[in-house]
């Protein structure tokens, strides 16, 4: 019999077989009889040593395609008795409904997207407005309105994100707003006092990146503007905020800072939570974490939207907001918030 009728009924054989049915067992048997090492297939190869090469090549295209042919319907058997074993399990209802259901893996917000809502949620509560703006900004806003002149050391390139755009007509500049303080500007050049606002959103730095520096994080900002306006209301509210958020125990302390939109500028810390004032890694041995900078609007900011300096007056603050969940879960590197590590988001 010569080779190609060998493998015609070779296949002929092993289809038949294997259209026969049978369970796992025999369809192993199968396996090891027509694809395993010893198989009738395998000896065929073989004898073609004896070939000439024009036989030996059309040889060997056959076998090979005979291969390809069993291995196929090696799977589909395979997968039928799977199927098979799998519905004759459903059919003799092996369902133990006493078993514990399977939990859904629920997700929940990012700590800093936690931190936004509990700190908005405080001054909403207190009557401020909750406000958004653009990312993008013109330095008009983000500079000029805020009492930084064009020499200040803020503008140079090296912390700033300057965008590869053209000015405007005005000569006003674009690029990624530094702090959110640019929508408190927009918001008081088109609303008259009283003004209570909370600004949250993402600001952008020229940095390097570190564990304690990202280029971009989160802020929010605060403005409350109206007749009487003191620093006894700033210090009130930024206390009680300290109070609701960090909670009635802690102690709080103002001392004076400097930024070129108030004047006076102050700066709040609270007791370190973990040393209670006695010095730790946390605080830097200080007992004390600086949460916020704040300071009476600058009367130039507020001539500046054209609010009347000598009747209105007005308090602002700002705080990072990447800090806070940093400094409640004693986090050593800031960027693990950013690295969408699973395993560390789901601590908080
Ligand atoms: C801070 C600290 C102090 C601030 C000032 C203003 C505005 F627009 F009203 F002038 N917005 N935000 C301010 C004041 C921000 O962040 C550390």
């Amino acid at each position: 019999m010569d080779i190609k009728t060998q493998l015609e009924e070779l296949k002929a054989k092993a289809l038949g077989e294997l259209a026969a049915g049978g369970d796992g067992a025999s369809l192993e048997a199968w396996r090891v009889r027509y694809l395993g090492k010893k198989s009738q297939l395998t000896e065929i190869l073989r004898s073609l040593a004896g070939l000439s090469i024009e036989e030996r090549k059309e040889v060997g295209a056959l076998s090979n395609t005979l291969k390809i042919e069993l291995d196929a319907a090696f799977k589909i058997a395979e997968e039928t008795l799977l199927a098979r074993a799998a519905s004759s399990a459903d059919a003799k209802d092996t369902i133990d409904i006493s078993l514990p259901g399977r939990p859904f893996p629920r997700g929940h917000l990012h700590p800093v997207c936690q931190a936004l809502g509990e700190i908005s949620s405080i001054f909403t509560a207190m009557g401020f407005q909750v406000l958004e703006g653009p990312e993008v900004e013109w330095d008009y806003y983000n500079f000029d309105m805020l009492n930084m002149p064009k020499e200040h050391p803020a503008r140079a390139a090296t912390d700033t994100f300057w965008l590869d755009a053209p000015p405007n007509d005005a000569g006003w500049k674009m690029l990624l707003r530094t702090h959110t303080s640019p929508m408190q500007v927009r918001t008081m050049e088109k609303n008259r006092p009283p003004i209570r606002i909370v600004v949250p959103g993402i600001v952008h730095r020229y940095e390097a990146t570190d564990a304690t520096h990202l280029s971009m994080f989160s802020q929010i900002e605060g403005l409350a503007v109206d007749e009487g306006i003191s620093m006894a209301d700033l210090k009130g509210t930024l206390h009680e905020f300290a109070r609701r958020f960090f909670g009635t125990d802690r102690r709080v302390r103002f001392r004076c800072d400097f930024f070129p939109y108030v004047e006076p500028g102050a700066e709040m810390a609270v007791e370190c939570g973990v040393c209670r004032g006695d010095g730790c890694r946390l605080c830097g041995g200080s007992g004390w974490i600086e949460v916020l900078g704040a300071g009476m609007v600058h009367p130039n900011v507020l001539e500046g939207v054209g609010i009347d300096s000598k009747k209105y007056s007005g308090f602002a603050f700002g705080m990072g907001i990447e800090r806070i969940p940093l400094l409640r879960a004693g986090v050593e590197d800031i960027r693990l918030f950013y690295g969408n590590d699973l395993r560390f988001l789901r601590q908080f």
